[in-house]
C-alpha cells in the first residue's frame, strides 16, 4: 500500500514533470506554418497550428542504412548540432520512428514531386521529410533549417527552444537549373572561399555551380598535358596580384564537396575568345606564333585562338578531356563570348567543332549565346545574357535556354548608384529588379518550354575578396533562386520583401556581409 503523502509526492513530482515539459517546448506566439519565411517559397503550405519541439533527445532516423542516407543524414546533424549542442545520434529504423525526432525517408513521396521534390511534415511528435531521391530530401533539410530559429545558424550552442510549427509542406522547382556562376579569373578563389559559396547558395536550393576557369587575366585549373596553362597563365589576375590555380586533387576536392550539397559543377574554359592566359602560356596557339603577355587589365574581346591551326584542336580535346574525367555532372561549358577579334567565318566552324568534341566525350556542351551563331548540335545549350536575337536563334534550331539576363541577374552590377564595388554597362540591379521578371516571359519568342533554368552571374573584375562576393550576391541571390524555384503565379515583390527581411537574422548568423537595401523591411 502506498500512503497517502507518497502519493501526493508522487502527483507533484509528476505535475511537475509535466509543467517543466511544457514550459521547455512553450512557444512564445503562435505558432502558423503559412506565416513563416521560407525562401524560395514552397508550392503548398498547411498548417495544423500546433508545434513540434526538437530536444536533446532526438535522433535523426533514417529508413535503412545506406551510405547515401547516412550521408544525408550526417548532414542534417552537422547543420543541427553547433547550435543546439545536441548529439543528435543517426539511427536506422524499420517503421516510424518514435516520439520526439527528425526521419528521413526515400519512399512514400509523390511520384509528381520528382527528384527534387519533397515534402516535409511536422507534428507534435516527429518531422518527416519525405522524397523520391536524396536530392529531394536535401532540398527539404533546407526548409526544415529555414523553419526553425535563425540561431540554428550559429556555431556556437544557443540556449532556445527550438520550435517548428506544425503543418505540411509539399515542394518542387519550377525549373530544374538553378545555377550561380563564379569567376574565379578576373580574381582567384581559393577553394576554401568556393566551398563557402557553396555552403551559402545551396541554403537557397541552387543546384549548381558554373566555374568560369579560363580568360584573358588567368587559367585557374591544372590541365597535365598543357601544365604551362596553370603554372604560368595563373601567375597574375586583375590588378597584376599573384592569381593562382586549383591542382587538380583540390578541383576533384570542390567537385566533392559541391556534390555533397547536390550542387552540380560547370566549368567553363571560355574560348576562342577570352583566351590571353593561354595565348601567353603557348606561342603554338596564337595565329602569330608568338605568345603574348600575361595581362591584368580588364578590356574584353580582344583574344583569339588560331582557330585555323590543328593545335588548336588538340588543345581543346586535351583540356575538356582532363576536365571531363573531373566532371560528375554532364556539363561541359565551351564560353563562345565576345569573340570580337575572331572573324565570324571562323567563328562558326570552330564552336561547332568545339561541340562536338565535348559530345565525344559524353558530356553536353553549354555556351554563351554567341555560339547559336553556328549549328547547335542537338542537346546543346545557349546561355542567354544580352543578344535577345542569338537566343532566338538558339530556339528555332531546338536548343534549350538556360537564362542569365544581364539586367537581371548579373549580380557584378552595382545596386544602385553609390554601391563601392560592380559595374553598370547593364543597368543598376536593386534588389526588386533581380527578383521582378519571369524568365519564361521575359523575351517574345522564349517560352517556359525553352528554358531549363536561371543562373545568376558573378563576374569579379572589380571583386577582390569574400567579403565583396557576399556583398553583391547577397541579397540578390536569395531572389533568383526563388525566380528559379517557385512557380511564377506565387510570386510577388511586396510579400517577398517581408519574407527576405526576415532573413536577415539568419545572413547575420551565417556572419554573411549582405547589402541592406533600403527596399527591404529588415528585422534584425
Ligand atoms: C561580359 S557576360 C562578359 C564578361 C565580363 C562581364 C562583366 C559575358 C558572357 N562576358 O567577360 O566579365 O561582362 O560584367
Amino acid at each position: 500500500m502506498i500512503k497517502k503523502r507518497t502519493l501526493s509526492r508522487i502527483i507533484s513530482v509528476m505535475i511537475i514533470a509535466v509543467i517543466l515539459f511544457q514550459i521547455s517546448c512553450k512557444p512564445e506566439t503562435p505558432t502558423d506554418l503559412t506565416k513563416e519565411n521560407v525562401i524560395p517559397k514552397p508550392l503548398t503550405v498547411a498548417a495544423t497550428g500546433d508545434y513540434f519541439c526538437l530536444g536533446k533527445k532526438a535522433s535523426i532516423y533514417i529508413q535503412e542504412e545506406t551510405d547515401e542516407l547516412k550521408s544525408i543524414a550526417e548532414y542534417l546533424a552537422g547543420r543541427l548540432r553547433p547550435a543546439t549542442g545536441f548529439p543528435l545520434e543517426i539511427k536506422a529504423v524499420s517503421g516510424t520512428p518514435g516520439k520526439g525526432n527528425i526521419y528521413l525517408t526515400l519512399s512514400g513521396a509523390d511520384a509528381s514531386l520528382g527528384d527534387e521534390g519533397y515534402s516535409l511534415t511536422i507534428t507534435k511528435k516527429l518531422v518527416t521529410i519525405a522524397a523520391n531521391k536524396s536530392a529531394g530530401l536535401f532540398n527539404g533539410i533546407q526548409t526544415l533549417r529555414q523553419l526553425l530559429p535563425a540561431n540554428i545558424e550559429m556555431s556556437s550552442v544557443q540556449d532556445l527552444d527550438w520550435h517548428i510549427p506544425g503543418g505540411t509542406i509539399t515542394d518542387y522547382p519550377a525549373y530544374n537549373y538553378r545555377g550561380v556562376m563564379l569567376d574565379v579569373t578576373r580574381h582567384f578563389f581559393t577553394v576554401e572561399e568556393v566551398k563557402r559559396v557553396i555552403d551559402l547558395v545551396s541554403v537557397y536550393k541552387i543546384n549548381h555551380l558554373h566555374l568560369h576557369l579560363s580568360d584573358d587575366q588567368g587559367w585557374r585549373v591544372e590541365i597535365k598535358s598543357w601544365p604551362n596553362l596553370a603554372l604560368y597563365g595563373g601567375k597574375t589576375e586583375v590588378g597584376g596580384g599573384v592569381g593562382g590555380s586549383y591542382t587538380q586533387e583540390q578541383y576533384g576536392e570542390l567537385v566533392k564537396y559541391a556534390d555533397a550539397h547536390f550542387v552540380t559543377i560547370v566549368p567553363e574554359i571560355d574560348m576562342p575568345g577570352h583566351t590571353n592566359a593561354a595565348l601567353a602560356s603557348y606561342p603554338d596557339l596564337n595565329i602569330s606564333g608568338k605568345a603574348t603577355e600575361l595581362y591584368t587589365g580588364t578590356e574584353v574581346g580582344f583574344s583569339t585562338l588560331a582557330t585555323k591551326k590543328e593545335i588548336t584542336y588538340k588543345f581543346v580535346e586535351d583540356v575538356f578531356r582532363e576536365l571531363a574525367s573531373m566532371t560528375s555532372g554532364p556539363y561541359l561549358h565551351i564560353g563562345g563570348d565576345e569573340s570580337h577579334v575572331t572573324k565570324k567565318e571562323d567563328y562558326i566552324p570552330f564552336v561547332e567543332r568545339v561541340q562536338d568534341i565535348v559530345i565525344k566525350l559524353g558530356k553536353t556542351p553549354i555556351g554563351w549565346d554567341e555560339i547559336s551563331l553556328g549549328k547547335l548540335r542537338p542537346g546543346s545549350v545557349a546561355q542567354y545574357w544580352s543578344s535577345a536575337e542569338n537566343a532566338n536563334k538558339a530556339v528555332s534550331q531546338g536548343a534549350k535556354l538556360l537564362m542569365s539576363p544581364a539586367s537581371r541577374a548579373y549580380i557584378d552590377m552595382k545596386y544602385d548608384s553609390t554601391t563601392a564595388i560592380g559595374y553598370t554597362w547593364a543597368g543598376l540591379i536593386e534588389v526588386d529588379k533581380a527578383y521582378n521578371w519571369d524568365p519564361a516571359t521575359l523575351e517574345p519568342g522564349i517560352g517556359r518550354e525553352n528554358i531549363i533554368g536561371i543562373e545568376a552571374a558573378l563576374w569579379t573584375e572589380t571583386i577582390t575578396n569574400m567579403e565583396e562576393i557576399e556583398f553583391l550576391t547577397f541579397p540578390r541571390l536569395p531572389g533568383l533562386a526563388e525566380v528559379g524555384w517557385s512557380h511564377s503565379s506565387l510570386r510577388n515583390w511586396d510579400e517577398y520583401k517581408i519574407r527576405l527581411g526576415n532573413h536577415a537574422k539568419r545572413f547575420n548568423a551565417l556572419e554573411i556581409n549582405y547589402y541592406p537595401s533600403k527596399l527591404v523591411p529588415w528585422v534584425e
